[in-house]
């Protein structure tokens, strides 16, 4: 852990843990669910990348957007997404946060600040872009914080996004989750460098490269970042390291996209967010037994989503064409 962020409090660590963990657990879940065949939507797994999410959020007012892509679980719990909405949404019910049409890559929550995951990799950067240049332009204090993938970084929507941004001196964060693969893809069979961060200095834009899975050095990083943004300064790009434990897409372990996977998470397992947290508060004198209390906590309101999921209704076909334009017929 860095020793800069020590002066967080263990109450602050504690929380974005139990983000963390509740986003792990959540997942598992899901996870288990799509191989029982009970959950059909196809689900990218953010497992192992928690602490980016948890810590960024951490900062996070209701009224400040955020917007994902096709790995958003963790975007969307960890700003305060209904996880009964999102289960019901990976049932593909009428009673989840897109009415059952979206899946798990369309997740939305605008009442909490979720304005959109969109699993076009890169769409939704511009869109925060916006949100960034809307505030402004209401001389709002809101900051617009866009998480995507280090696959996201090879569209020219990234670069595009950033340069306006600078130009116009937007509220807006640009955090890349850089795991190392866009599907089976390991970043050094598509880029000459690996140096994400480097894009920023190309823009004006401050930026820097750390470590994703620490995540009171996310927290920190993050703050300072927003608080630049709150004050005027324009927009930063955080590149976060981490890995994703399961594959590109769905439950298993030990495949991408058909292929085997590379050998490197056992490596990254030893450096689990949620352990390293875990130490930290243990170090910081918060007891196991009071960490433990989370877990069931956590299971109990699992079961209470997924009840709720089970018992959703599926959307109705006479409503098929309801909520495709705005104000047209939207559903009740
Ligand atoms: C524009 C576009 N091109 C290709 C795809 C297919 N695709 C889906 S996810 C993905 C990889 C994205 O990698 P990255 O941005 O690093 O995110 P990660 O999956 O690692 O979280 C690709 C190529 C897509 N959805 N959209
Ligand atoms: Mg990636």
């Amino acid at each position: 852990m860095s020793t800069e962020t020590n002066n967080v409090k263990p109450a602050l660590l504690q929380s974005m843990y139990q983000t963390m963990l509740r986003i792990r657990l959540i997942e598992e879940r899901v996870a288990d669910l799509v191989e029982a065949g009970e959950i059909l939507t196809p689900c990218h797994l953010t497992i192992g990348q928690e602490a980016i999410a948890a810590g960024v959020c951490a900062n996070l007012k209701p009224t400040d957007s955020i917007w994902g892509g096709h790995r958003s679980h963790g975007h969307y719990l960890a700003k305060g997404g209904d996880i009964k909405k999102m289960l019901a949404e990976l049932f593909g019910k009428a009673g989840g946060c897109s009415k059952g049409r979206g899946g798990s890559m369309h997740l939305v929550a605008p009442e909490v600040g979720l304005f959109g995951t969109v699993p076009l990799v890169a769409a939704t950067i511009p869109l925060a872009v916006g949100a960034a240049m809307a505030s402004k332009l209401r001389n709002e204090v809101a900051v617009s914080v866009s998480f995507f993938g280090d696959g996201a970084t090879e569209e020219g929507h990234f670069h595009e996004s950033l340069n306006l941004a600078a130009l116009y001196r937007l509220p807006v964060i640009f955090v890349c989750e850089n795991n190392f693969y866009a599907s089976h893809m390991h970043i050094s069979e598509r880029r000459a460098k690996d140096n994400i961060f480097k894009a920023g200095a190309t823009h004006g834009i401050p930026a820097e490269q750390i470590d994703g899975n620490d995540v009171l050095l996310v927290y920190d990083t993050a703050r300072r970042a927003i608080e630049h943004a709150r004050s005027g300064g324009g927009p930063t790009l955080l590149e976060c390291r981490t890995y994703r434990w399961r594959g590109h897409v769905g439950p298993a372990w030990d495949l991408d996209v058909g292929l085997k996977r590379n050998d490197d998470l056992k490596g990254w397992m030893k450096r689990d967010p949620i352990e390293m947290a875990r130490t930290e508060l243990i170090k910081l004198g918060v007891s196991s037994e009071q960490l433990g209390g989370i877990d069931p906590e956590v299971r109990e309101e699992v079961d209470a989503a997924l009840a709720f999921a089970r018992a959703s209704q599926y959307p109705l076909p006479e409503e098929l064409l309801k909520n495709l334009f705005v104000g047209e017929g939207e559903a009740q």
